[in-house]
């Protein structure tokens, strides 16, 4: 469980960390899946060119092109990872958070992130609520460390309180990054703060909290499980990709 301040830390920063939350066997488990799946490439992925992100290749065809940035519907892929994601300790917490009866997204997230050292795009500052179709935009991303998460291997930055901000258009561009060109921009960007995890580090993060991440200037792939939860009364917005998967009851 949460400690009363920690849940604090989240409502007013919009993120905590639950150091060793994952056992070193269950990290080990869920890692040996992720890279036994990433060297058959075992589909759905997404490959660094789908993500059209600043330095990624232009195409599939293009060098690096095909080099997997995501294994997709990480919940569906294997017994060990679906245990870890719904697990009683995963529940306790997340009810401190949402509220009673939780549920998981399979449609957002689900993913094991799997950042490449020769080929990784950088992420720019962003809210992952920017295209999910909820009636509240009020869901829990939950990022695991597969291994150390550092800054030179690409782990997350997080602008602290950003989920509670209120912006104007002209603060992101069209595919809804914060533009770090803009004047009001400024003071916002350098309060950030650096995210190093340890491996079995999990960090519970606000849906509308503003993140980015990164290239992985190192020799070896960084290996991260994320999972999206949302209380069950919150219902995903018919017709929209957030309704298109069921969700799970956790
Ligand atoms: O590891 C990264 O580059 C960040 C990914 C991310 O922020 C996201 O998928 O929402």
């Amino acid at each position: 469980m949460f400690s009363a301040d920690e849940v604090h830390e989240f409502n007013s920063e919009g993120y905590v960390v639950a150091r060793g939350l994952a056992s070193p066997a269950q990290c080990a488990a869920i890692r040996a899946v992720a890279e036994r799946d990433l060297a058959a490439e075992v589909a759905p992925v997404e490959y660094e060119a789908d993500t059209r992100y600043p330095g990624a290749p232009q195409s599939l065809d293009a060098p690096g092109g095909r080099t997997v940035r995501r294994l997709l519907q990480a919940y569906a892929r294997d017994p060990v990872i679906a245990k870890w994601a719904v697990q009683p300790e995963m529940r306790a917490r997340l009810e401190q958070l949402l509220g009673p009866r939780v549920e998981l997204s399979q449609a957002h997230h689900n993913c094991v992130m799997t950042k490449n050292p020769s080929y990784s795009s950088i992420t720019n500052w962003h809210q992952d609520i920017r295209y999910w179709s909820f009636d509240r935009p009020e869901l829990v991303s939950v990022w695991v460390a597969l291994g150390h998460e550092y800054f030179e291997n690409g782990a997350l930055m997080v602008l602290p309180g950003s989920h509670m901000l209120t912006y104007s258009p002209e603060q992101v561009d069209e595919a809804l990054f914060l533009r770090t060109d803009v004047e009001a921009n400024k003071p916002l960007v350098r309060t950030q703060r650096r995210i190093e995890l340890a491996a079995g580090d999990v960090l519970f993060f606000h849906c509308r909290l503003f993140h980015a991440a990164g290239h992985n200037q190192t020799a070896e792939t960084k290996f991260s499980l994320v999972f999206s939860y949302h209380a069950a009364d919150n219902r995903p917005r018919a017709g929209t990709r957030s309704a298109s998967l069921p969700d799970i009851a956790v």
